[in-house]
Order: C-alpha cells, then sequence, then structure tokens
C-alpha cells in the first residue's frame, strides 16, 4: 500500500495506527465545543487517504436492480435539495482499550475520542434515488427487502486490496426522515480528503463503519453487502463467543449505536485539590433516540446526581425531537464538591429509557465493540 500522499494532521491528535492513520483528539477537546473542530475530529481509516484532483471528472455509478443505471457527477448532487444535518459520528471501536483491559480483544485500541459531532452538508440519498426512479418511502413503498451498498475508492487489506464497503436497507435509505446523506460538506466547508472528499455518506444513528468514505458506486442489490467489514467485523458477540468457536454467520451487522456517555474532563486517572470541580462530558444513542437524562456519581454509583444537559452552545437541551438535533449529541455537566478520593461515573438514559450498562465485562466481545459500560475515572485528592 501506498501511504506516500497522506494528508497533514493536528498535531494534537493521539495516533493509534499510523498506516493506515487511526487517530483521536484528547478528550478535554471534545467538551470545548458542541461542534467538533474538523482537525480534531477522530480519523478512521483501512487503508491510504485517495487521491481525488479532478473533481470535474469526479462521478460515481448507481447500478444493480434498477431499470435505468445512471453516472452522477458532483453537479447532478448539488442541484438537488442541501441539507445540514448536525450527526454524531462513533466508531463502534469507541473505548475498545478500556474494554481490552478486562480481557485482551483484536481491534485499533481507542480510548474515549473516537466520536464527533458535526455538521455534515450534502444531498439526501432519498433525493438522489429518485434520480433513478426509487420512490421516496410512504406508507405504501414496498423496499422488497433490498438493500443499498455503498463502495468506496480506498483499498483495504481485510478486502485482500479492494475497497471498503458497507450497506443499509432500501427502506432507510429512501427515507427522508433517516436523514442519510451523500455529504459534500462538514461544518460548512468542504470535506477534507481524511473525512470523504469529495463525497461520503452519513448514516445518522447508526455506527460510523456504514458511512463509507469516497464514494464510488451505489449498488442496489438483493440481500445485504457481503463485504468484510459488514459479514467478519463489526458485530456484536456475547462474552463466550472467542476466536476458536466463532460463527459469524450467526449475529447480524451491527447497525444503531446504544445509548452512551463518557466524562471528558477528567483522565482516567486524575489528581485534584480539594473542593469544588465542574464535571463535563458528551452523552449520545443511536437510532434517533435523543438522551432523556445523565446521571453523575462521586461515590463509585452508590447515589447518584442529575447532570445538566445542553446542545448548541450554552441552551439548555429539551429531551424533544422537534426542538433538538436528533442525530447529535449533548454535553453534559454538574458542579460538585470532592473532599477525598474517589471514582466519578457516569451513565446516561435514553429517549426509549435504555441504560447503559454497569459492568464492561457483562459486554465484552472479542472485536471490543460497543463499550457504553458506565464511565468511570478515579480521582485523587491531594493537599
Ligand atoms: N469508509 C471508507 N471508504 N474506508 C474506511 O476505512 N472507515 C469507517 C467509516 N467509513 C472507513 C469508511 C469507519 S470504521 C468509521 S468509524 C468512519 O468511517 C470514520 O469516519 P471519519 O474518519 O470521518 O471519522
Ligand atoms: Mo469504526
Amino acid at each position: 500500500s501506498d501511504y506516500s500522499q497522506e494528508p497533514p494532521r493536528h498535531p494534537c491528535l493521539q495516533i493509534n495506527s499510523k498506516e493506515p492513520f487511526n487517530a483521536e483528539p484528547p478528550r478535554s477537546a471534545l467538551v470545548s465545543s458542541y461542534v467538533t473542530p474538523v482537525d480534531l475530529f477522530y480519523k478512521r481509516n483501512h487503508g491510504p487517504i485517495p487521491v481525488v484532483d479532478d473533481i470535474e471528472r469526479y462521478c460515481f455509478d448507481i447500478t444493480g436492480l434498477i431499470q435505468t443505471p445512471k453516472n452522477l457527477y458532483m453537479r447532478d448532487v448539488r442541484m438537488l435539495p442541501k441539507y445540514n444535518v448536525t450527526a454524531i459520528l462513533q466508531c463502534a471501536g469507541n473505548r475498545r482499550t478500556a474494554m481490552s483491559k478486562t480481557r485482551k480483544v483484536r481491534g485499533v485500541g481507542w480510548d474515549v475520542s473516537a466520536i464527533g459531532n458535526a455538521v455534515w452538508g450534502g444531498a439526501k440519498l432519498a433525493d438522489v434515488l429518485e434520480l433513478v426512479g426509487i420512490p421516496k418511502l410512504t406508507s405504501r413503498t414496498q423496499s422488497g427487502g433490498k438493500h443499498v451498498e455503498f463502495v468506496s475508492i480506498d483499498k483495504c487489506k481485510e478486502e485482500n486490496g479492494g475497497p471498503y464497503k458497507a450497506s443499509i436497507p432500501l427502506i432507510q435509505a429512501t427515507n427522508p426522515e433517516a436523514d442519510v446523506l451523500l455529504a459534500y460538506e462538514m461544518n460548512g466547508e468542504p470535506l477534507n480528503r481524511d473525512h470523504g472528499y469529495p463525497l461520503r455518506v452519513i448514516v445518522p444513528g447508526v455506527i460510523g463503519a456504514r458511512s463509507v468514505k469516497w464514494l464510488d458506486s451505489i449498488n442496489i442489490i438483493a440481500e445485504e453487502c457481503q463485504g468484510f467489514f459488514m459479514q467478519k467485523d463489526y458485530k456484536m458477540f456475547p462474552p463466550s463467543v472467542d476466536w476458536d468457536n466463532i460463527n459469524w454467520s450467526t449475529r447480524r451487522p451491527q447497525m444503531d449505536f446504544p445509548v452512551q456517555s463518557v466524562i471528558c474532563s477528567l483522565e482516567d486517572v486524575q489528581s485534584i485539590k480539594p473542593g469544588k470541580i465542574t464535571i463535563t462530558g458528551y452523552a449520545a444513542s443511536g437510532g434517533g433516540r435523543g438522551i432523556e437524562r445523565v446521571d453523575v456519581s462521586i461515590d463509585g454509583g452508590k447515589t447518584w446526581l442529575e447532570a445538566s444537559r445542553s446542545q448548541k452552545t450554552g441552551i439548555p437541551y429539551i429531551s424533544d425531537h422537534e426542538s433538538s438535533d436528533k442525530w447529535a449529541w449533548v454535553l453534559f455537566e454538574i458542579t460538585v464538591d470532592i473532599p477525598h478520593s474517589t471514582e466519578i461515573v457516569a451513565k446516561a438514559v435514553d429517549s426509549a429509557a435504555n441504560v447503559q450498562p454497569e459492568n464492561v465485562q457483562d459486554i465484552w466481545n472479542l472485536r471490543g465493540i460497543l463499550n457504553t459500560s458506565w464511565h468511570r475515572v478515579q480521582v485523587r485528592v491531594g493537599h
């Protein structure tokens, strides 16, 4: 593989793997703004960053189970109505390092920052699919169980040098309310190379792995995508399954993200002076479920206090889809008095009353995905 044309990156990023480039910002950077700056947004790649230098000639096909396959150019996508959707992207491997401390798992190690909240600008996939005669989802639409596969330009070793790919159900792709985008902007600027220039998919509410970067083609298919990252990775197994007894076909590819929250203002082990501290962090759930509540404990989980929540800087957050960014995160904050050394814990509750699991051991899985266990940090109080 050729890594000689990688883009420049922010020096603050903690690099978890150099080739392919996988890196995350310090956790404190995540809570300094509601919208994560592009250069600090985590980067998750499986191969070299593709070079697309002639934007006029860039195009992608839509093929498969349709009457008239089409080749679309950037101007065709830009002619469609533009939407700005604020949505998190979170890698299924976020918090993997903590999971591997209980029992070893395979995969790139991530701390708590393989997540970011961005404003994605682009066309709705539902509008794009209409250009090839696929109707938008209505109560009478039959999707026939079909799927929409996204194939990238990049090349990765897991696909034996072939492109990264993934799929979502057609019923989600054609639903305007699902806000699936072909995005060409991130935070109001053209996508940069790391994040999928010139065009990427954004599937809100779903693990990051389905938001394919550097789009090369869209295929309408009868069954879900048979690629490595759908069938041999990013599946959630029970703790009893290990590498010697795994049968990949027994599980579905992971789609929606479960409820998650993380304390970002404190490191795993942090020394502080006795007195008041303000604890801040992020909380988010998948599937468009909002955050109903964030509980913080300053005694290792014996008693709980409710943190205040906000979306958009300073505006208190109400768990109501009409008035909130339903695909975005909420930031939480609480000021507490910490007189002596203790364990501080956060757990969130989503709008379906789903709660984070207490212990990481109970959700341990061999690929180390979806670590959404209570987030715990140790504070050492010195005088
Ligand atoms: N798309 C392509 N083409 N190649 C990739 O390696 N990685 C996926 C997804 N889309 C990937 C991809 C994974 S696992 C994640 S978590 C997100 O992109 C990360 O997106 P980001 O780098 O913009 O944060
Ligand atoms: Mo990921």
